[in-house]
């Protein structure tokens, strides 16, 4: 059912024999770029048709009215209540330590730089629908933007037909819960372009972030640069790094929790022990069977996404583990800090047997939202810094301007920009200090 990819011996560069999902973005722009266009010419008229298209739902109004905030908390199950508050507890206490204080440098007696971190101001935070519901997105998203200090917070998610056409009821308490009164029932590429645009309903936002399929994705790429986004999310990904001491049952149960996203979901195990291998696709056969959602399951771990990935030696798995660069990455090692300590590329790092994916899913404290399809080389998962804008604040008195004013003329000269010189001349009446 998994395939198996044995690079023992191998010298080569592992990063084109990996498994990964095909994730088109550039592809899905075509079908975006009308969506997008309709939003900015007809706002919320194009809104309400398109949804109706795509989501079967008539609405009669993008924005969720107050009252079905309150009822939706009011009604909601009181241990997903307290589920939802720890998680959001223990969220908050991790991304408020995360909080950055400002810091002047004195460059020089009179001049100093200092480095300011503000909030950027009005944030959309896209929360998915599709084969699952996400309330717990709601908090990923949420208490890194609040802990930041935004002040304008809107969330959308796409409304559910079996639903009476409402945004899902559980999505709606988290909001509530968290104190988010704007909350919109418009999903996919169309509520980036909401969001990005605004509409007579919706003001325009500074940034867009949050997890969605490809036409969200495909949606924040065309409007990326008006507005700031997070990532390009792609399918959820795990992968195992685990020696013979790693427990079968554990390694195929993880598999399969991030498998069970969707049938593009990869799961992969690198491992040294050929017999943890075996041990594990034996896992797989009795647990799959017995898994709710067997049939996606099944689908993403027999797609070319995922596999088993067999290593000479845990030497040769973190090279191919940082070559993957995993959004999620579990070692399930002898001595999992002295490997986890040579990762660099993953989203999350999910240390020992009792780490598992889903914890750091749900109740960890870390940020599920995290960088996919190898992204985890170069960017990071949502945290309180994706909501901040370093702004620099310069002063210079006048001798501390007279100090530097000869080198500033001089590289002004060098780069044939003489009116940058002019400008430092000007304030010593023409004649360079220190020339
Ligand atoms: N594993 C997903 C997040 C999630 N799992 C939400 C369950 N609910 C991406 O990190
Ligand atoms: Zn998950």
């Amino acid at each position: 059912m998994i395939s198996r990819i044995d690079l023992r011996g191998s010298l080569d560069d592992p990063r084109d024999l990996l498994p990964r999902a095909e994730f088109d973005v550039a592809a899905a722009l075509e079908k975006v770029r009308p969506i997008a266009e309709d939003v900015r010419h007809r706002g919320v008229a194009a809104l309400i048709e398109i949804t109706e298209r795509f989501d079967g739902v008539r609405l009669e109004s993008t924005r969720v009215p107050a009252e079905q905030l309150t009822a939706a908390l009011e009604t909601l199950d009181p241990r997903v209540r307290a589920a939802l508050e720890e998680s959001i507890r223990r969220a908050r206490a991790v991304h408020a330590d995360q909080r950055r204080t400002g810091h002047t440098t004195q460059v020089v007696p009179g001049g100093t730089v200092t480095q300011r971190w503000v909030p950027v101001e009005r944030v959309g935070l896209y929360v998915p629908g599709g084969l699952a519901v996400y309330p717990s997105s709601v908090v990923m998203n949420v208490v890194p933007a609040q802990e930041a200090g935004v002040t304008g917070i809107a969330v959308t998610s796409p409304p559910q037909k079996e639903f009476g056409g409402k945004v899902h009821p559980t999505i709606l308490a988290a909001c509530a819960l968290l104190g988010v009164e704007e909350v919109y029932a418009v999903g996919g590429a169309q509520a980036v372009a909401m969001f990005a645009l605004g509409t007579e309903e919706c003001a325009p936002v500074n940034m867009v972030t949050g997890p969605g399929n490809i036409y969200v994705a495909a949606a924040k790429r065309y409007f990326s640069g008006r507005i700031g986004i997070d990532s390009e999310a792609g399918p959820t990904e795990i992968a195992v790094l685990a020696d013979d001491s790693a427990l079968p049952s554990d390694v195929a149960a993880d598999l399969i929790s991030q498998a069970e996203h969707g049938p593009t979901s990869g799961s992969v195990l690198v491992t040294d022990s050929p017999a943890l291998a075996d041990a594990v696709e034996a896992e797989l056969a009795v647990q799959v069977a017995r898994t709710k959602h067997s049939e996606r399951v099944a689908e993403a771990l027999g797609g070319r996404q995922s596999g088993i990935i067999l290593v000479d030696d845990l030497d040769q798995g973190l090279a191919v583990v940082n070559a993957y660069a995993a959004e999620h990455l579990e070692i399930q090692t002898c001595d999992p800090h002295a490997v986890a300590a040579r990762v660099v590329n993953a989203g999350a790092v999910f240390i020992g047997r009792w780490t598992p994916v889903s914890l750091g899913d749900y109740a960890a404290g870390s940020n599920h939202v995290l960088p996919t399809g190898g992204c985890a080389c170069h960017s990071s998962g949502l945290s309180v810094q994706t909501f901040l804008r370093g702004v620099q604040v310069v002063e210079y008195d006048r001798d501390a301007l007279a100090d530097v004013a000869a080198h500033v003329v001089t590289l002004a000269d060098a780069e044939d920009l003489p009116g940058h010189g002019d400008a430092i001349k000007a304030r010593f009446d023409w004649t360079v200090p220190g020339s």
